[in-house]
Formats: C-alpha cells, sequence, structure tokens
C-alpha cells in the first residue's frame, strides 16, 4: 500500500510556553488534520501577554532568517506558509523576506493579522503593527483577521454587531488591500449568534459557519481556527468544507472549557476536541 505525499506547512509564530496560543497550538491541530508542521518561532514567552502579568519575552528576530536560509539550502519544499504572531513590525518585514526564500509557486501563503481583539491592540502592539500587516496582505492567498483586525486593517470603526453593510464594506476594504481569500473569525449578525466568514475574492464564493455566541473572550481561538484553516486548505479541502470544520474545533473547544471551568487566560480545552476534528478533517479526504 502506498500512501500519498504528506504535506507540509511552515507555522512562524512565538512560542508562549503557558496560554495555548500560536505554536502550542498549530503543532498540534496542524499535525491532527495530517499535515506536517514545521516551526520558525518568532519569540519566546513565558505566556501570551493576554491577563498574565510579568510575562518574559525573547525575541527570536536574529534567528528567523538564517532559520529559512538553513532550509533553503536544504531544498525543502514547503506546501503552506502560515503566519501569526509577530513580536515587532520589523518582524513583518523578515517574514516577506523568508517567503521570497522558501514560497514557490505551489506554496500556499497564509497571513494571520495576530495584533488585537475585542476593539484593542494586544500588548506592546500599535498602528506600527497594522501597517506592516498592510503591506503583507497582498502577498498572502488567504488571510484571516477578527473582526478588530479587519476594521483596524482597513480603517473601519469596530462595532460589536456586524449588519449586512458593514461586512460588504469590510470585505470590500480587505479586498482593495489585495486579499484573495479572507476569513473574518468573531463575526455577530446579532446578539447571541457569532461566527466566521470566508469569501474567495476571485469567484466571489462566500460561506459561513454561525453558532449561538458564549459570552467572554477565549484565548487562543483565533489560533486555533487558522491552524485547522491552514491545514486543510493546504491538504485541499474546499473553502466551504475547511471553514466548517475549523468552526466545528473552535465550537467544540470552547464548549469543553466551559464544562471543565477552565480560567479563560489558561487557554482552550481543545485537547478532548481533536479526535473529532482529526475524524472530520481525514473524511474530507476520504481517509476516514
Ligand atoms: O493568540 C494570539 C496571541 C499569540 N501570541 C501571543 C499573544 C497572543 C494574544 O494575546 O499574546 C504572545
Amino acid at each position: 500500500m502506498s500512501l500519498p505525499a504528506l504535506r507540509r506547512i511552515a507555522a512562524i509564530h512565538d512560542l508562549s510556553g503557558l496560554g495555548k496560543c500560536s505554536l502550542t497550538v498549530a503543532l498540534p491541530v496542524i499535525s491532527a488534520a495530517g499535515v506536517e508542521c514545521a516551526c520558525i518561532p518568532t519569540a519566546l514567552l513565558s505566556t501570551h501577554t493576554g491577563e498574565f502579568t510579568g510575562w518574559t519575552m525573547h525575541d527570536l528576530s536574529d534567528d528567523m532568517l538564517p532559520i529559512a536560509e538553513h532550509w533553503a539550502a536544504e531544498g525543502v519544499r514547503l506546501d503552506g506558509i502560515y503566519s501569526g504572531y509577530l513580536a515587532s513590525p520589523a518582524q513583518a518585514a523578515l517574514l516577506g523576506q523568508i517567503l521570497d526564500l522558501l514560497a514557490g509557486p505551489e506554496t500556499q501563503i497564509i497571513v494571520d493579522p495576530v495584533m488585537a481583539d475585542n476593539g484593542a491592540y494586544y500588548s506592546n502592539l500599535d498602528e506600527a503593527m497594522c501597517r506592516a500587516f498592510r503591506r503583507l496582505i497582498a502577498r498572502a492567498h488567504v488571510v484571516t483577521p477578527n473582526v478588530t483586525e479587519a476594521a483596524f486593517l482597513t480603517g473601519m470603526p469596530y462595532l460589536h454587531t456586524h449588519s449586512p453593510a458593514y461586512l460588504d464594506e469590510l470585505l470590500a476594504r480587505l479586498e482593495a488591500l489585495g486579499a484573495r481569500t479572507v476569513a473574518v473569525t468573531g463575526v455577530r449578525p446579532e446578539d447571541g449568534t457569532v461566527g466566521n466568514l470566508a469569501v474567495d475574492f476571485r469567484t466571489g464564493q462566500c460561506c459561513r459557519a454561525m453558532r449561538p455566541a458564549r459570552s467572554g473572550l477565549f484565548y487562543g481561538a483565533g489560533d486555533l481556527f487558522a491552524s485547522a484553516l491552514s491545514a486543510l486548505l493546504v491538504r485541499g479541502a474546499a473553502l466551504e468544507d475547511a471553514l466548517e470544520t475549523a468552526s466545528s474545533l473552535v465550537t467544540d473547544s470552547v464548549e469543553r472549557t466551559l464544562l471543565r471551568g477552565t480560567p479563560r487566560r489558561f487557554g482552550m480545552d481543545f485537547e478532548g476536541a481533536l479526535p473529532a476534528f482529526a475524524q472530520r478533517a481525514a473524511a474530507l479526504f476520504d481517509e476516514a
């Protein structure tokens, strides 16, 4: 029996030791989707920067290009390059250089412009990070902002609920920035409903995955979603299947977090949701 080639994604994110976000989410989720996850860490932190104080951070900017140069010298093939939290705007420029080195014609580039949520920038980040992400968007095949990030990127006001007219304007402005496919997370058509919306601007295809809303912030939810979506798209899933399957991983993890009463800053209980996610992913590719 032979197996199809294993696809490989390079995940370019920070490694926050505690709090379940970025690489500590990307690695298990991308693996569970049946895709290899290679890593270029952007920074090493003791925890993520939300709701923790006194965290440590070691910037790994000096290592990012040498890692990519080594991989390029080894002739490593990447089916996807998926970037997330960057420690500074300068790292966005480095990411551009890494794309020059490592992205081939077949490499899907997924940029998650991680910088803000709930109408506010994360600690240490500001408009300079937003300007840097704006420049990267035109290079990406898929961009996965939450509503706050989409509003900041496009100069729109951040709103709590999102009318069709608001969403149309947001999407039109993201398209004008050069985005090809966007998946906007945390879309709230009305109070009590939240979900994700994806649009392929080349075909006009638009799909949504909406669920009953749960109150409060879930750290790492965006990373769970974008990691799952990236892996599924890189394996060749259709946009609507990838959106639905990634959204279900987030919903299942939200429910487990609430059932267990896990303090929010420690991240989401996605571990027990991974088997069902892996099964749904395998079913998309007839491997169930
Ligand atoms: O989940 C996004 C994220 C990633 N990395 C770090 C963060 C955050 C959000 O707060 O602080 C370091």
